[in-house]
């Protein structure tokens, strides 16, 4: 993989110059304020991080280097890792260079097969997922190199991308084996060298052969892989790799935070939401008969999964991509259809709720991505968030390699107690 990590330690001395130079003329210099409400509202638009894959405008959504959603929407996810990582789409050479190493490190560990055999039946297949990227952790060439005279100090980010490449070359055929020996009780399909990530990942599931299904997966993979640093599975990944455990280590630490219903979990949940509105409401629910529905939500004190967002304040592009996606390839989806009822229906229920205090009452990616995947066969929902998962490791890996070659330090706040902070207001 000589192109990439070229390109990699490319930006990497771009990145290090610019950080240097901050450094140097800004060390001391004050970027922002922490109000009591921030330290006690879980960090809430605290800037306190710096990350170099990627940025969520709140108004316009995410960025990969300088390209919007519209921008980097169309192409396949081996690119976005090579923009992640590289801050550049890779020429052919290179990409031919990404395919080749994907290839040549796509075969599973022996006993990968009989240890997702031998898994309890009931685990969600988020831990499911996890734990099978937790178990291939003693094959890190980073934990078997470090502390040798051969890995210095300025070698990390290139041993963490090695981890990285043997990491996700592997996902796809993880995750379809999951689905199809957990989840259908079916024999897994074999992975081909001819084949693309998303393409790949389609033929191995086996539960639809359209072209437009291998197009969703290629563009939930693409629009899944990273938002920023300060998501919950992003920065516990990046917190766990900041002590140098390895990668798969930090792959795995993300992924259950992703597991949660605030965050990727979400998606498997809007799914049994809208289910629920069909078991109740039948298959075509008026916009009334939503508007009560969700009231009734919200008076039971649920939250309305798909809706908010923590720094959106404006409908997820991510949504909008998918939900271009669904006009095109399957407008008369039943369940198309209610999200977009929803869409008509949340947003202004939201925004009175509790006194206005929702921040964002708008839809984020999770509101639409599992309508669409029910609409071409995936319909077991627990897994869901395994592909949302295999897509933000992607964003993980191009994270900390980053951060390796840019020898950020292990990443550790300060935190206080209310004794301290009383006694700090005190004074003031
Ligand atoms: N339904 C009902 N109430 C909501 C709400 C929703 N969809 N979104 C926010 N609120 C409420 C919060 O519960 C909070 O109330 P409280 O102070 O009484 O507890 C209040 O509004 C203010 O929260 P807010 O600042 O708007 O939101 P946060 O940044 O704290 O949380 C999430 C953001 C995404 C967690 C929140 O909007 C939510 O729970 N949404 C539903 C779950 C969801 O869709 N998660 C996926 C998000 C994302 F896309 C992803 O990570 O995958």
């Amino acid at each position: 993989m000589e192109l990439l990590k070229k390109n990699v330690n490319k930006r990497k001395e771009i990145l290090g110059g610019e950080i240097a130079d901050i450094l140097k003329n800004h060390a001391d210099t004050t970027v922002g304020e922490i109000k009591v409400k921030q330290l006690l509202g879980g960090m809430r638009g605290m800037t306190s991080l710096v990350c170099n894959t990627s940025f969520v405008d709140p108004y316009k959504g995410l960025f990969i280097s300088e390209y919007s959603i519209p921008e980097f929407e169309d192409r396949l996810p081996e690119e976005i890792f090579y923009l992640l990582c590289a801050g550049k789409f890779p020429d052919d050479d290179e990409m031919a260079e990404l395919r080749e190493e994907i290839n040549a490190r796509s075969k599973l560990p022996k006993f990968m097969w009989s240890f997702i055999r031998s898994l309890p039946k009931k685990m969600h297949p988020m831990t499911l997922f996890s734990m099978c990227i937790l178990s291939m952790e003693g094959r890190s060439v980073f934990k078997q190199n470090y502390g040798t005279p051969e890995m210095t100090k300025a070698q990390y980010w290139e041993y963490t991308l090695e981890d990285s490449l043997n990491l996700l070359s592997k996902l796809p055929t993880i995750a379809a084996a999951i689905y199809r020996i957990h989840l259908l009780g079916k024999q897994p399909i074999d992975y081909s060298p001819r084949l693309d990530w998303s393409n790949n990942l389609a033929q191995m599931l086996g539960v639809n052969s359209e072209r437009s299904f291998s197009e969703l997966l290629r563009l939930y993979l693409v629009l899944h892989c990273d938002h920023e640093g300060g998501n919950v599975s992003a920065f516990t990944s990046r917190v766990v790799n900041s002590a140098l455990s390895n990668i798969y280590y930090a792959a795995s630490a993300g992924l259950n935070g992703l597991a949660g219903p605030l965050h990727g979990l979400a998606n498997q949940v809007c799914l049994q939401f809208i289910q629920g509105i069909h078991a109740q409401l039948g298959d075509s629910p008026t916009t009334d008969d939503i508007t009560a529905y969700i009231n009734n939500e919200l008076e039971n004190g649920r939250v309305i999964p798909g809706y908010g967002h923590a720094v959106l304040r404006i409908t997820d592009p991510r949504f909008s991509a998918f939900m271009e996606f669904g006009n095109k390839y399957c407008p008369n989806s039943a369940y198309l259809q209610t999200v977009k009822k929803l869409y008509y229906v949340v947003p202004n229920i939201l925004k009175d709720y509790k006194g206005g205090k929702v921040a964002n009452p708008y839809p984020n990616v999770d509101a639409i991505s599992g309508s669409l995947l029910y609409h071409y066969g995936i319909k077991k929902y627990g897994f869901y968030t395994v592909l949302f998962g295999l897509s933000r490791v992607l964003g993980f890996c191009a994270q900390s390699v980053l951060a390796l070659g840019l020898n950020q330090p292990i990443i550790r706040p300060k935190s206080v107690t209310n004794k301290w902070l009383k006694d700090k207001l005190e004074k003031q």
